[in-house]
């Protein structure tokens, strides 16, 4: 566990010693399953992927939390609210909790979380839940890197505008409409369907499903549902489709992180190279220039 908690270190700062990391996981081909919980803060992510693990450790399934912070440039730990939320599974060996967060750059949060998961993987995890905070471009890149996205929403409207706002029911393998419990709840749930129902007809139809996170109630059917659209993927085809495109999509953007580096490591060694680009104001040839002549890394 230590071991990969150092991996996934390196991970997150992007360092450069990754790249050995790949040589020595290529040959573990387990593939966790891989869900992410996405909604505006305070829907109850943390408590219902709570619910969860306990429900995957009754089926005596491994399972490892990415919770991924966009907002801050990186945490190295748990975020103090979940570390104490889901305490009961700290003495748990098969429970992996860690938070994440993004060197700040674009595209950053989803590649740490696709190596991450590779990792997790190679360590014999059989499920990965990855878990965001707020609302925007961090969703999006969650969602390019589950299997299955839920969106949490709760009674509370504002929620789902903003989610609306954020093209976030676009990306909604499942829709979980959390507290239940409170008023307003068969109100929001019967709203999110009309929304649903005027949406262009798709093969997937993302089902909705009520829970209490607090109480663990609605969760077997929310694992359900889970597994419902995963067979799904298989069935029809996407599952395939959606990893290579993985792969394809990943090894550009490695591909870009590391000509920004080169880039810059070249900018900053040669003096005549810089001097010449402020003088000429010509980016585009410059970097052009690097990649073309420049091969360390
Ligand atoms: N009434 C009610 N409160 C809930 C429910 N689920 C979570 N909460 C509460 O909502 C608050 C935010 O929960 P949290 O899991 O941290 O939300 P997150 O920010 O989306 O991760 C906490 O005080 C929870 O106890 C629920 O089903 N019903
Ligand atoms: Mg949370």
């Amino acid at each position: 566990m230590r071991a990969l908690a150092r991996a996934i270190t390196l991970v997150e700062r992007r360092d450069p010693s990754v790249r050995n990391l790949e040589d020595a996981i290529r040959n573990d081909a387990r593939v966790p399953g891989v869900t992410g919980f996405t909604g505006a803060p305070g829907t109850g992510k943390s408590t219902l992927v709570d619910s969860v693990v306990t429900l995957l450790r009754g089926q005596e399934q491994s399972v490892a939390v990415l919770a991924t912070d966009p907002n801050s440039p990186f945490t190295g730990g748990a975020i103090l609210g979940d570390r104490i939320r889901m305490q009961r599974h700290a003495l748990d060996p098969k429970v992996f909790i860690r938070s994440m967060g993004a060197r700040g750059h674009l595209g950053g949060l989803s590649l740490a979380s696709r190596e991450a998961i590779r990792l997790l993987g190679a360590f014999g995890f059989d499920q990965v839940i990855l878990e965001t905070v707020g609302v925007g471009q961090s969703e999006l890149e969650v969602a390019a890197v589950a299997d299955t996205t839920v969106v949490v929403l709760t009674p509370n409207l504002g929620d789902s505008v903003q989610m609306i706002k954020a093209g976030i029911l676009e990306i909604a393998d499942i829709f979980v409409v959390n507290k239940a419990d409170l008023d307003g709840h068969g109100r929001a749930v019967a709203e999110l369907r009309t929304m649903l129902n005027m949406a262009p007809k798709a093969v997937w139809k993302p089902p909705i499903i009520p829970t209490v996170a607090t109480r663990q109630e609605g969760v077997e059917q929310l694992w359900e549902a889970i597994l419902a659209h995963r067979r799904h993927l298989e069935k029809s085809g996407r599952a395939k489709e959606l990893s290579e495109r993985r792969l394809r999509d990943e090894t550009a953007e490695v591909a870009a992180e590391l000509a920004r580096d080169r880039t810059r490591r070249a900018l900053q060694e040669d003096p005549t190279l810089t001097e010449r680009l402020l003088k000429d104001g010509t980016p585009y040839r410059t970097a052009e220039e690097i990649l073309r002549t420049r091969t360390d890394n």
